[in-house]
């Protein structure tokens, strides 16, 4: 029996081995994604629950040893011999064994995985240790496993009741990844929208870590939920509280935090009850909308014995910017595919129809482009198939082509149904569109005369830049410097062989506020683009880079935050792709500096200047507080911000595009008020800034 045991596991072992050879492959990289990714995965295995309708809640828990536990009120994961698997648990197979697939045993084992399809026995692979418990038929089971094999029997530890459910243990293997640092921010993000994608879910998310601000600080998008709670239901609620106490919407969700902002543990819930309207109301949340409902329908139908589904959310708002964000079983698809396509045709066919039918467009007028049509447009598209098929370069465009026509008909119809029951609603959308038409039709005739054309086609360096000497892009490196002053010290810092400056003046155009050809006048912008050589928007070109880091130094301040959000978004909108290519990045000042016995150390946070002071003591130090680049000597800087061997960079990433734009327009948008008040909040934290 015990022979038998060991010969299976070492079955067993090789089956996972190949994760452990090369987890990239399974899990797309070792480093921050892919950690963040396992815990996706979990997840992903209890919404699978849910989307069966067996699962109402989902509580994520991240430990101090930087273990992560998954709890689902599920049915549990079957744990009866499986016959063709050498009687073990069907628990442990589905610990243990890869299923490429996504399918597992057939009857009702249906085991689909995350993102790579790959499940949740890639996690047990890279994890030091896994521990699962099954609560199911008022038993409770657990094994545990090190590094993808069991080193237990699935054994009853005792009784449950009535309760359900599965929990999953692990602790991230330290062999694989680079670090552990879970980001509360990260992770919170994601859960916020399985939570807005799957209606009615309750996802709770608890960081039990000491909360220091090198640990945890919020990152930019953090903070952002828990400035609302706002009337109208949209499903979150946050504030600062003490220890224990919970704020409670009963609208349709809770956010608790516990302790004191970003010193203690603390929580976050997300429910709602709307789903993807009340994601569309979050984003247009600090938006204007331009008509008073939201549209929402679904689509179902079934091909080839194979059941599809589609749902939308969307309304219009008084912006210039199209944020139609698609997801296919709950994955982002950044990249678009067979199922964003089909949608808009149907919108572009849809709102043409309607406006000739109605007199909109007169008989000589051009149809509306897909671009007028979607202008200020904020939608969630959401659909679930069986079979998905990933494509693209990161593996987030849906390639399955049996889904654009079925979306585009579901669109066509409901948009079409929409529109003639509300006439208030469609004129105002159709006259935002023919607006968008006209300023379009009117900006080609003027094309000649426009600005656009001759900053598109300017390849004159600005004046302000001090170009490097090197010639070869890639090891090249480009600083957007606020403030001419912080700029000329810059200049003295830098090695000129490769580090370029361009120092920005004055604020640089809120993007949010205007379209392309005004945000092109703007000599600030104008310098960007043609010191970065890719062009812009349709004409951008990511081969033409003439830098491959472009590494925004602003003050550690309000001013500084503001500005380097400016270029962010400005980035963000128009020039996506140097952002994906992982081309941006922010550089990292220190705030104080700490001179001690004809030493100099160097602080970049308030929590790491009281840790050097307890270290070297108070007596004869002088701290000094920078409160701008230009405080600084061009050593000082090129030691501390600008010196590849000793500085930090923060790679800018775009891991969840709804959301960046979340915070975006929580900045840019007309509203004043939350943006003053995020900036105030976020100044001190930005260096965990990941949007
Ligand atoms: C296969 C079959 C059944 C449930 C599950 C898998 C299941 C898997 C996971 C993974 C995380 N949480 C989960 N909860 C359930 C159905 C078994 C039955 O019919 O009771």
């Amino acid at each position: 029996m015990t022979e038998l045991y060991d010969a299976s596991s070492i079955q067993v072992l090789e089956g996972l081995e190949p994760v452990r050879k090369r987890p990239g492959m399974y899990i797309g990289s070792t480093g921050h994604r892919g950690l963040h990714h396992l815990v996706y995965e979990v997840v992903d295995n209890s919404v699978d629950e849910a989307l069966a309708g067996h699962c109402t809640k989902i509580d994520v828990t991240i430990f101090p040893d930087c273990s992560v536990r998954v709890t689902d009120d599920g049915r549990g994961i079957p744990v009866d011999p499986m016959p063709d698997q050498q009687d073990r648990p069907a628990v442990e197979v589905v610990m243990t064994k890869l299923h490429a697939g996504g399918k597992f045993g057939g009857q009702g084992y249906k085991v689909s995985g995350g993102l790579h399809g790959v499940g949740v026995s890639v996690v047990n692979a890279l994890s030091e240790w896994l521990i699962v418990e099954v609560c199911r038929d008022g038993l409770r089971y657990r094994q545990r496993y090190e590094r993808g094999t069991p080193v237990t029997d699935l054994e009853v530890v005792g009784r449950c009741g009535k309760e359900r459910g599965t929990t999953v243990h692990f602790l991230p293997d330290r062999e694989v990844f680079d670090d552990l640092n879970f980001n509360f921010s990260t992770l919170s993000q994601r859960l916020r929208e399985v939570a807005f994608l799957n209606r009615g879910l309750r996802i709770t998310l608890t960081d039990e870590r000491e909360q220091t601000e090198e640990v945890s600080a919020p990152g930019i998008s953090d903070d952002y939920g828990e400035e609302t709670g706002s009337a109208e239901g949209d499903g979150e609620r946050g504030g600062r509280v003490g220890v224990g106490q919970a704020l409670l919407d009963d609208a349709t969700c809770e956010v608790t935090f516990l302790g004191k902002g970003p010193g203690g543990p603390k929580s976050v819930t997300y429910c709602y009850k709307g789903g993807i309207v009340d994601f569309v109301k979050h984003i247009n949340k600090h938006k204007e909308p331009i008509h008073p409902h939201i549209i929402h329908f679904e689509g179902e139908e079934q091909v080839n014995g194979k059941q599809h589904t589609v749902e939308v959310a969307m309304q219009w708002n008084a912006g210039y910017t199209d944020n139609v964000f698609s997801f296919a079983n709950n994955i982002n698809t950044h990249e678009g595919g067979s199922h964003l396509s089909g949608f808009r045709a149907a919108l572009t066919r849809t709102l043409n129809d309607y406006a000739r039918s109605k007199g909109f467009l007169k008989e000589k007028e051009e149809n509306l482009s897909g671009e007028d049509v979607r202008e200020g447009l904020v939608a969630i598209l959401s659909v679930k198939l069986e079979d998905p098929q990933y494509e693209g370069q990161t593996k987030t465009k849906l390639g399955n082509s049996e889904i654009r026509g079925f979306v585009e008909s579901v669109v066509s119809q409901k948009l079409g149904e929409f529109l003639e029951e509300n006439p208030g609603d469609a004129r105002q959308i159709i006259s935002k569109a023919v607006q968008a038409a006209r300023a379009r039709q009117a900006a080609r005739k003027a094309r000649d005369l426009t600005r656009r054309k001759s900053i598109l086609e300017n390849t004159t360096l600005p004046g302000k830049l001090a170009d490097c000497s090197i010639r070869d892009p890639a090891a090249c490196e480009l600083y957007l410097v606020e403030g001419d002053s912080a700029g000329g010290s810059a200049k003295q810092a830098r090695d000129r062989s490769f580090q370029a400056i361009l120092p920005l003046r004055g604020k640089i155009i809120n993007v949010e506020k205007a379209r392309l050809n005004k945000i092109l006048s703007n000599a600030e912008i104008q310098a960007i683009i043609s010191a970065c050589g890719t062009n812009v928007a349709d004409e951008f070109d990511l081969s033409a880079a003439r830098y491959h880091k472009i590494i925004i130094m602003t003050d550690a301040d309000v001013d500084g935050a503001h500005i380097r959000t400016l270029i962010l978004t400005f980035l963000f909108r128009n020039m996506l792709e140097l952002i994906e290519a992982g081309y941006v990045y922010i550089a990292q000042p220190p705030l104080y500096r700490v001179s001690h016995k004809r030493q100099d150390y160097y602080a970049f946070s308030d929590a790491q200047l009281e840790q050097l002071l307890n270290r070297i003591g108070r007596q004869g130090v002088t701290v000094q507080r920078f409160k701008g680049l230009g405080e600084m000597n061009p050593e000082q800087l090129w030691e501390t911000t600008m010196n590849p061997d000793k500085r930090t960079l923060l790679q800018v990433t775009v891991d969840d595009a709804a959301i960046a734009d979340e915070v975006f327009s929580t900045l840019m948008g007309d509203n004043v008020e939350p943006r003053r008040d995020f900036i105030t909040e976020n100044a001190r934290y930005v260096r965990t800034l990941d949007i």
